[in-house]
């Protein structure tokens, strides 16, 4: 793994409804992210937080569907120039969130880096919402569907170029929550999916050892984007929207370590830590579990 690590907070919470969701970066380090990951050698330059100005008086439904659409785009652009940045200076780009929306700015800005980007989306939620599936208007539901090329205009041309990732490069774990929309959407483009169903059948050792020899075949690098409420809300309660029957902290730090082990992933995002929501900095806590053992934590 790239001994660099550049740390970029994204404190948004315009793509969704819960307040709170802001402070996620902060939350996580003050978990001691940073400690964590300097324990195991790796140099960290923490950049602080890309700007998001925080207005009381907002939560914007436009008539397209697309709640608070102009800062979700504005901030988006400065996380992907952010990110594609700290790529070109060869760091390894660890963003901390923040809610999912800001999976817009940072695929815009990997993606790329490489010919064809594989992308691992851990979350009880597909994300594969447009504005016109959309039932909450909320974008936080929309970024997975928009880096495909799928959705209104203004968020699929982040960053001046559609698509950013194939379908066939998109391996989606943890689902339990998937709209109408959604499921159509994952048949038609034939979308990868491992869903608590799978999981439970399969175990997860068996689907992280399949999706690291899917993505090995036809990706030449791999963005993680982990959303907290992919865990189960009774060990991470810190999140906007908890759907019960999730993964655990144990079976998710397997799936970390073993894909420290495979070597696959280049970048990182771990998002919807709601401290307001938490317990005791609960979930930040499990989000720096999870990131150490992506980065080659050992037991013993
Ligand atoms: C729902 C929607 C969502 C995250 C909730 C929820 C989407 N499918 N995404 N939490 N991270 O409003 O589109
Ligand atoms: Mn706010
Ligand atoms: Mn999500
Ligand atoms: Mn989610």
């Amino acid at each position: 793994m790239n001994k660099k690590i550049s740390i970029i907070g994204v404190p948004i919470d315009y793509g969704q409804s819960r307040r709170g969701v802001d402070m996620g970066p902060s939350a996580i380090r003050y978990a001691g992210v940073s400690d964590r990951l300097e324990k195991l050698n790796y140099v960290v330059n923490d950049l602080g937080d890309v700007p998001v100005t925080q207005l009381e008086q907002y939560k914007k439904k436009n008539t397209d569907n697309l709640n608070n659409l102009e800062q979700v785009i504005e901030i988006n652009e400065n996380v992907a120039k952010t990110v594609d940045q700290e790529m070109q200076n060869d760091y390894f780009p660890l963003i901390l969130g923040g809610d999912h929306s800001m999976a817009l700015g940072t695929i815009a800005g990997v993606a790329k880096h490489y010919q064809s980007l594989g992308v691992i989306w851990y979350d009880a939620h597909g994300d594969l919402n447009t504005n016109e599936t959309s039932p909450s208007g909320n974008i936080h539901g929309m970024p997975l569907a928009a880096t495909l090329g799928i959705g209104h205009d203004r968020l699929i041309n982040i960053y001046g170029y559609t698509p950013k990732v194939k379908p066939e490069n998109i391996v989606v774990i943890g689902a339990r929550d998937l709209d109408d929309g959604e499921k159509e959407l994952i048949k038609k483009e034939n979308i990868k999916v491992y869903t608590m169903h799978e999981i439970d059948r399969m175990g997860m050792p068996k689907v992280i050892e399949e999706t690291i020899s899917y993505l090995k075949e036809r990706t030449d690098g791999v963005h993680l984007s982990l959303d907290l409420d992919g865990l189960d809300p009774s060990e991470a309660p810190g999140v906007g929207t908890p759907v019960i029957g999730g993964l655990s902290y144990r079976e998710s730090r397997l799936a970390m370590e073993m894909l420290y082990e495979s070597n696959i992933v280049t970048s990182a995002e771990f998002v919807e830590v709601n401290p307001i929501l938490d317990e005791k900095n609960k979930t930040a806590r499990l989000a720096v579990g999870l990131i150490g053992s992506l980065f080659g934590e050992k037991l013993k």
